[in-house]
């Protein structure tokens, strides 16, 4: 499980872009965002720094929440 601070996050247009961006990655990830906290969480096979990559491609860059 991964927990991340994405300070970029502002919507649900957000979290649905992080949501597709992940399961690019890995079709069967879970990722649930909160938009007041700016935080996702991301339970994944794939490698943390693919989804930290793939994120930062988004607009969303990433850290260790
Ligand atoms: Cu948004």
């Amino acid at each position: 499980m991964l927990t991340l601070q994405i300070p970029t996050i502002s919507c649900g247009h957000c979290a649905r872009a992080i949501t597709a961006a992940v399961q690019e990655l890995d079709p069967a990830a879970r990722v649930a965002v909160d938009i007041d906290r700016k935080q996702a969480t991301i339970d994944t096979n794939a490698a943390t720094a693919d989804v930290l990559a793939r994120l930062e491609e988004e607009g969303f860059a990433a850290s260790a929440a």
